[in-house]
C-alpha cells in the first residue's frame, strides 16, 4: 500500500486519519521515521502553521508529507482561541484549563456559535497543496462525553444534541473538519497519475 507520512506529534490526531485512509494509505506518523522533537507553531495562522510543520518534515526526510492545523473558532470572540487554541490557558496544551477557560469566557452569553477548521498542507512531488475542512456547532454550557480529544467534550456540532465526545470516532468521523479536509485531500490524491 502506498505511504504518507504525516507531521504530527498527536496520537488522537493519527488514529482518526488512520481510520479515514484505511484502505488507501498507509499513514506513517513523523515519529517512526525517528521525528520526536516539537515542531516550532510560529505563525500567526493556521495555514501557516501546517506549512512549518509540513516543510520542517519535508526537508528532514526529503519525501511527500503531510500536516494540518487545527483551530477551534468561536464567533463571539472573533475566531478566537483559533490558531491559538492549543495554548488558549498556558503553553502546555493543558484540554480541561483549555475547556474552562473558554466556558468563563462565554459565561452568560446566548450566542455560542463556533466551528472547527483544519487545514492540511500536502508536500506531493516538491509542490505545496492546500486542503480546508469546518464544520459549525455550538459551545456546551457544561464538558459532556469522554470520547475524542481537546476541545471535544464541549463542541456540539450543527444538527445534532450532543458533543464530540460523546460520539463514537466513526460518528465523528464522519462529520468533523477534519475529514472534510481528508476527503478533498483524498480527492487530490486519486487525479494522481
Ligand atoms: P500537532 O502535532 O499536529 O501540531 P497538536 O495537538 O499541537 O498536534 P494543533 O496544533 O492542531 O494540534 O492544536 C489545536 C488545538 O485544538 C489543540 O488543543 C487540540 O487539542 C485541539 N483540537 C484539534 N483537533 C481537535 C478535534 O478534532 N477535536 C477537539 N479538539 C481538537
Amino acid at each position: 500500500m502506498k505511504q504518507l507520512v504525516f507531521a504530527t506529534a498527536n496520537a488522537h490526531k493519527i488514529a482518526e486519519v488512520n481510520r479515514l485512509l484505511q484502505g488507501l494509505y498507509e499513514v506513517v506518523p513523523m515519529h517512526v521515521l525517528g521525528i520526536t522533537e516539537d515542531i516550532p507553531e510560529t505563525a500567526d495562522t493556521l495555514q501557516g502553521n501546517a506549512l512549518l510543520k509540513a516543510q520542517y518534515v519535508h526537508q528532514r526526510l526529503g519525501i511527500d508529507c503531510f500536516a494540518e492545523d487545527t483551530g477551534l473558532e468561536v464567533e463571539v470572540l472573533n475566531g478566537a482561541p483559533g490558531v491559538y487554541s492549543a495554548r488558549y490557558a498556558g503553553p502546555h496544551n493543558d484540554a480541561q484549563a483549555n475547556m474552562r477557560k473558554l466556558l468563563d469566557a462565554l459565561k452568560g452569553c446566548d450566542n455560542r456559535r463556533a466551528r472547527f477548521r483544519t487545514v492540511i498542507v500536502l508536500i506531493y512531488k516538491g509542490q505545496t497543496q492546500l486542503f480546508e475542512g469546518i464544520v459549525p456547532g455550538h459551545i456546551a454550557q457544561v464538558p459532556a462525553g469522554t470520547n475524542g480529544f481537546g476541545y471535544d467534550p464541549i463542541f456540539v456540532p450543527q444538527g445534532y444534541d450532543r458533543t464530540f465526545a460523546q460520539m463514537s470516532t466513526a460518528q465523528k468521523n464522519a462529520i468533523s473538519h477534519r475529514s472534510k479536509a481528508i476527503a478533498r485531500l483524498v480527492d487530490f490524491l486519486k487525479k494522481q497519475p
